[in-house]
């Protein structure tokens, strides 16, 4: 069985190690030694050139070196087989640690020190403890329920909204497009862990902003384009929200013309809430090509109707 691997990002030893020493019968190709196209059975890439996947005659699936599948799907020419993404695969701690830091971040004030330290104002905050600070997740999927199961333990009221109902213990399940604007309503921060799809892009736009409550903090670390960014720098602006924590944007790298760099209530991140950990994410991908070796269903396999 031969597996292609796409990864510029990374060296080519590297994949070719991990997965050797995850299964030694594979046969292990890295891109651009790709040998015979047509001895290809699976592929492993990350964001691969449109273009490339519908040269291998034979594929029988595509392995996502990442959890959002949006790029992928971005390409047309795009071959018909099974494709599977991560699921957690060393991800999930990450995420957590990053919620964690956003949400403490605004609970405990930092971002009104922050400002008052760039006037040289000195305004103790008061505490009031996390069980009247409310936290919303967008997205209770394998990262977001994670993500709220770490924040129950500090304490904070949590709510969640999904496409099916959920029901984790003391997470608030909002499900459906007709309970959004109930759950907007609520959450002192919101965090977007909701994937790129035909129905969540520009999901948050001034209609959605307005029915944040007045004050409310945003986390993105889903997918940049899940935001109107001009509708956020005017809600930001008019004092509706009270600032933002972003990780991904439509465009990456953020082009130096964003109004979001200089801006003084967004702080900025490079889209490192979760980096792909190489040998979690080998191990699944073998773990899946021996299931699907056996007639079995891989995990993580995508919806190509619901895109994720
Ligand atoms: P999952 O597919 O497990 O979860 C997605 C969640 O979104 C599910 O709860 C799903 O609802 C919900 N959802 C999807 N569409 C809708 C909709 N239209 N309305 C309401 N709810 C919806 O994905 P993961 O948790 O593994 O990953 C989430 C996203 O995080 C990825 O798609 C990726 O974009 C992003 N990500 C970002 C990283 C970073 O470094 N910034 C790293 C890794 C991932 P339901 O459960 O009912 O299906
Ligand atoms: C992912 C990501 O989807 O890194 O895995 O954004």
């Amino acid at each position: 069985m031969a597996l292609l691997v796409y990864s510029p990002q990374k060296e080519a030893t590297v994949w070719h190690n991990a997965f050797h020493s995850a299964d030694p019968a594979l046969d292990i190709r890295v891109w651009p030694d790709c040998g015979e196209l047509a001895d290809i059975d699976y592929v492993a890439a990350w964001q691969p050139p449109e273009g490339l996947l519908q040269t291998l005659p034979n594929l029988k699936a595509i392995f996502n070196l990442g959890a959002g599948i949006d790029r992928l799907l971005a390409d047309e020419s795009l071959p018909d087989v099974p494709i599977v993404r991560l699921t957690d695969a060393g991800m999930g701690q990450q995420m957590v640690e990053y919620v964690v830091y956003g949400a403490l971040h605004y609970y405990r004030q930092f971002d009104l020190a922050h400002s008052d330290q760039q006037n040289g104002r000195w305004q103790p905050s008061l505490y009031t403890g996390p069980r009247d600070f409310h936290v919303g997740i967008l997205g209770l999927g394998v990262l977001g329920s994670q993500c709220a199961q770490a924040l129950q333990s500090w304490g904070f009221a949590l709510s969640g909204w999904s496409q099916s109902a959920k029901n984790i213990d003391g997470v608030k399940s909002y499900a459906g497009e007709d309970a959004l604007e109930a759950f907007l309503s609520q959450p002192d921060v919101i965090i977007n862990l909701l994937p790129s799809t035909h129905a969540t892009r520009q999901l948050l736009n001034t209609q959605r902003f307005a029915q944040m409550a007045q004050g409310a903090a945003l986390i993105n670390i889903g997918r940049g384009d899940v935001l109107d960014v001009p509708a956020l720098v005017t809600a930001l602006d008019s004092d509706h929200l009270r600032g933002a924590m972003l990780d991904v944007f439509e465009r990456e790298p953020l082009p130096l013309d964003s109004p979001l760099w200089q801006h003084p209530k967004v702080v900025i991140t490079p889209h490192i809430a979760a980096a792909t950990m190489v040998q979690d994410s080998v191990n699944q991908i073998v773990d899946n090509i021996h299931r699907m070796a056996r007639g079995e269903t891989p995990l993580g396999l995508v919806d190509r109707q619901k895109g994720y």
